[in-house]
């Protein structure tokens, strides 16, 4: 004997309260297979408005996804890989980074954008993969807007492009980013360089001419490093290592270019930003070993600093 349909209709209204998604929609699918199969009648008209809340949850689910999608910055800096499907955006991810992400021979293999973490020279910076971006993308085509507000709020930008492809395929895409009015630091990764001749490398970097082209392989370790080089100087920030008594830190601070002795010492410690009375420096913006130098004193690249109280 099957429930009666107003008991049905309540017990329906009290398991999908609160829920949302794709709970949801496995909620209604749940009371779906509990419904009798009449064909007519109010059982059949709560099966047909159950169905409808389905494709109902999906547009919601669809329309908060494409509002925005967030990104949480990690790290010194955030580097957006944006390229058309399938050109190895997921392999590079994971070749430099320790994230286990899909990769695969056929496009569209990432839906999402994706971070992970990858170390420069000491310091963490984070690289983001835009899902293929379409044409129309900057029209809302494939979901383009919130794919295209993440890589509003990066600090740079890494096209990603086959090597031995017609560079018109990247064309496409970079013409989307420009037409939503994204201009960031950018290079182009000539990826998948193993399968491309030297002449294809040359072909790209004709077609954008206001690219550095940086050709990279997930096979090869000597061109990531080259990558990620390129990389760092996108971020355009610098590293300075710190010495305290005499011991150098391994891990070196990423700091903005115009930074001072003072902006180390407040990194440091907003009270030590105040009261330090100088510092010594090391390396390239030093003139000899251990220079003693003021508080406005400009740093540079490579330089370790040690500060004085
Ligand atoms: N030979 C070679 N193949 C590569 C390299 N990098 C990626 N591939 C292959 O290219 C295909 C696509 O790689 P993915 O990393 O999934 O590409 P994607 O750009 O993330 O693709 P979507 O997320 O689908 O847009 C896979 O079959 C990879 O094995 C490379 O450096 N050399
Ligand atoms: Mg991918």
């Amino acid at each position: 004997m099957p429930m009666p349909h107003r008991t049905f209709a309540q017990v329906a209204k009290r398991r999908l309260t609160g829920t949302e998604g794709r709970e949801r929609i496995r909620v209604v699918r749940e009371l779906l297979a509990e419904l009798p199969d009449y064909r007519n009648g109010p059982y059949a008209d709560l099966r047909k408005s159950l169905l409808a809340e389905i494709d109902e949850t999906r547009v919601r689910s669809n329309a908060v996804h494409r509002d925005s999608i967030a990104v949480r910055h990690e790290g010194a800096a955030q580097i957006c890989l944006v390229g058309p499907p399938n050109v190895g955006k997921s392999s590079l991810l994971q070749a430099l980074s320790e994230i286990q992400i899909k990769t695969g021979d056929y496009a569209f293999t990432t839906l999402r954008p994706v971070p992970a973490l990858t170390r420069i020279g000491g310091v963490l910076v984070q690289l983001v993969e835009i899902p293929g971006l379409i044409e129309g993308a900057s029209e809302d085509r494939g979901g383009g807007r919130a794919l295209l507000g993440v890589l509003r709020g990066a600090d740079a930008i890494a096209y990603c492009c086959r090597a031995n492809a017609d560079p018109a395929v990247l064309e496409v895409v970079r013409d989307e980013v420009l037409a939503a009015g994204i201009d960031k630091p950018s290079i182009l990764a000539a990826t998948q360089a193993d399968e491309a001749p030297q002449q294809a490398i040359l072909r790209l970097a004709t077609a954008f001419p206001d690219l550095p082209v940086v050709p990279v392989s997930v096979l090869d370790e000597d061109s990531l490093e080259v990558f990620r080089l390129a990389v760092w100087a996108l971020t355009g920030l610098i590293r300075v290592r710190l010495r305290k008594n005499g011991v150098v830190e391994e891990e070196p601070i990423a700091l903005e270019p115009s930074a001072t002795v003072a902006d180390v010492a407040d990194a440091i410690h907003h009270d030590l930003g105040a009261s330090f009375s100088g510092a010594r420096v090391w390396g390239p913006s030093a003139r000899f070993d251990g220079q003693r130098v003021g508080r406005e004193h400009s740093l540079t690249d490579g330089d370790t600093v040690e500060i004085l109280v």
